[in-house]
């Protein structure tokens, strides 16, 4: 029979209710394995038949049942530290069920800790360490061989019983020999690169990737994009690379493919402020960018030096405003509670936050993860131990006030944690007259028109919003699939049926596979004859779909499907 092997990203805990743990349905938080994605496709390639299936919003009963049906010769887990307890207890019952299976785990979490991994749970049999395609397939051919895994480079494995470390593995050189998740697999959040040129103290992408970055071609991006978007039918997609725009000649050159291969989509990124300038923001608002996320942390340079962010207020308010210039969203990732912090440093982040005016923010408080270096500090203040990882079940993730310790500095990381925590908060959103004045200023941008438009839908202005969408067909030279179905949505908000009905066929000629244009298409079709009140409804509804950040996967995550198509 031949070699099977199943890559499994567990479910957050194990909790009988589905994806509560996840912080709800918050589309940036819905886990897509890429890692496993990535794998599976590599193996693939080297001509195993590699399943992957994603639990991350399944039940507990519901995720034993989906491992019950999947036997497997070797199965590979995925390991944040946040879900670590669920991933170690899935590895127990996928041993019980299926006791001659070779059971693998890697991911951020194990990768900083494998010998303590392996010491703790007798379920599994190895940790591959870091990066891990090259490591996987050896494994996969060991074990297909019949040879044992012990001592395969890149991995934590048992001999006689006790831990050990096999050889470093090199780094993959070549990201383009990988194989090609896209053709395997339906997501919306292509990575690009590995590593960053960044080296903060509470991250650990520097331990895990390395310090040196590592990008795939510009054109090994754009054939995932053109994948995506013309097979698969996305029209949004989330790049989530650590730091996007490291390479800022390939990023020009991934900007400069999209527009000159027709591909009409709207698409986010991370990045730091540090590595945008106009110039690169505006030829990705021209592609298509509609928000940058810049990791900020904090309004504080003696917080800033002391997590060693290496970046200062000037190239945040810079970088903020040059994005908000364009007309892109503009989120900050932002931190309280790191070593320094005073109730004062706490006030210059919020300052901060007032004078850049991002139109959103996520407020974090220190976590702290092994591999990182926060990690070795809170560990020499006896704040946390390797033990607690595995012995703390209450807790999925450890955060702290590393700051001033008072009642006064308590309580106002209480509050703010408290309200502002826990997901974006928007904040300072473009006004129709800063869309109007955004237009002025960039009319060759096709976005500053859709913006306007949407935003004079808002007004009830429909008469506004069509003239300007139409100014965006001449700017354009031509009827975008875009423009389409922008217009098909105004005429329906103006009662005009059958031009509606015209610009929705016409859209769907143009785009036939747009998964969020046939998403409108079939809802209209569904309702049938409408009342007033049904039809204003509906029309909001559509508006709110042509602004929605929210990327479209079938079934994913409400309803527990697996990943694999
Ligand atoms: C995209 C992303 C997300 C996405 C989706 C995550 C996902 N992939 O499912 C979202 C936005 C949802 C997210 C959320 C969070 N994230 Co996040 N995220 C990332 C990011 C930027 C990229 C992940 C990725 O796809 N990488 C590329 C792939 C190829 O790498 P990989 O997944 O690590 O897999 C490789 C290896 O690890 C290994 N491997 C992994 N699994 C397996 C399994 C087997 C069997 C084998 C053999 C090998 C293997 O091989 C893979 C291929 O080389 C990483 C940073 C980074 N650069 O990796 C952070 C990161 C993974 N996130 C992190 C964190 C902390 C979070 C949050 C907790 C943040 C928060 N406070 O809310 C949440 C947790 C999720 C939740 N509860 O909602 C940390 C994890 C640290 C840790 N020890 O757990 C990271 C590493 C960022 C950092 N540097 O600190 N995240
Ligand atoms: S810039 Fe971001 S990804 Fe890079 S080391 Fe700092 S936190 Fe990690």
């Amino acid at each position: 029979m031949a070699f099977r092997v199943l890559l499994i990203q567990a479910p957050a805990s194990r909790n009988e209710n589905g994806a509560g743990d996840l912080g709800g349905h918050d589309a940036d938080r819905i886990l897509v394995p890429s890692g496993l994605l990535s794998i599976a496709s590599h193996l693939r390639a080297h001509g195993f038949g590699a399943q992957a299936i994603n639990l991350s919003t399944f039940t507990w009963p519901q995720a034993i049942a989906a491992i019950r049906n999947r036997p497997a010769d070797l199965f590979g887990l995925s390991c944040f530290t946040f879900h670590r307890h669920a991933a170690a207890a899935l590895a127990a019952e996928i041993k019980a069920l299926f006791p001659t299976s070779h059971v693998t785990v890697g991911g951020p979490h194990v990768s900083a800790l494998p010998l303590d991994w392996l010491g703790h749970y007798p379920a599994f049999d190895t940790v591959v360490i870091g990066e891990g395609e090259a490591t996987a397939l050896d494994l996969a051919v060991c074990l297909s061989e019949g040879r044992t895994a012990a001592g395969i480079p890149g991995t934590a494995f048992r001999a006689d019983g006790s831990p050990a470390l096999g050889p470093p593995r090199d780094t993959i050189a070549d990201l383009d020999s990988l194989g090609k998740p896209w053709q395997h697999f339906d997501y919306f959040s292509p990575i690009t690169s590995r590593g960053c040129p960044g080296n903060c103290t509470y991250c650990c992408t520097p331990k895990l990737w390395g310090r040196k970055i590592r990008f795939r071609s510009a054109d090994s991006v754009l054939e995932e994009i053109e994948h995506l978007v013309a097979r698969r039918g996305h029209r949004l997609l989330k790049i989530k690379d650590d730091t996007f725009t490291a390479h800022r000649t390939r990023a020009l050159a991934i900007c400069q493919g999209i527009l000159d291969r027709g591909l009409e989509l709207r698409w986010t990124c991370d990045t730091r402020v540090d590595f945008v300038t106009p110039e690169l923001l505006a030829a990705m608002r021209r592609a298509g960018c509609i928000k940058v996320s810049y990791g900020i942390e904090s309004g504080s340079p003696k917080i800033l030096r002391s997590i060693r962010k290496r970046t200062d207020l000037p190239q945040v308010l810079a970088a903020t405003a040059a994005a908000r210039d364009l007309g892109m969203d503009v989120r900050f990732y932002l931190m309280v509670g790191n070593r320094g912090e005073t109730p004062g440093t706490v006030r210059q982040t919020l300052d901060l936050v007032e004078r850049a005016r991002p139109t959103a923010f996520y407020f974090c408080a220190l976590t702290v993860y092994p591999g990182t270096e926060e990690f070795e500090i809170a560990r020499d203040k006896r704040l946390l131990s390797v033990e607690r990882f595995f012995t703390d079940m209450a807790r999925s993730e450890f955060s702290f006030n590393m700051g001033e310790s008072s009642p006064g500095m308590s309580h106002l990381l209480n509050q703010l944690v408290g309200k502002l925590g826990g997901g974006d908060r928007p904040y300072a959103p473009y006004t129709t007259v800063e869309r109007e004045q955004i237009l002025a200023r960039h009319p060759d941008m096709l976005r500053s028109y859709t913006d306007l438009a949407l935003d004079y839908c808002g007004e009830g202005r429909l008469d506004d919003a069509e003239g300007t969408l139409h100014r965006a067909a001449a700017a354009a030279g031509r009827e975008t699939q875009g423009f389409l179905h922008h217009l098909a949505c105004v005429h329906f908000a103006k009662k005009d049926m059958a031009a509606a009905g015209r610009f929705f066929e016409r859209a769907l000629a143009a785009a036939p596979e747009d998964r969020y244009l046939r998403r409108d298409v079939a809802a209209l079709n569904a309702a049938g004859t409408m009342n007033a009140q049904q039809q204003a409804h509906m029309a909001a509804w559509l508006f709110s779909n042509l602004r929605s950040t929210d990327p479209l996967v079938s079934g994913q995550p409400i309803v527990p499907m697996p990943l694999d198509p």
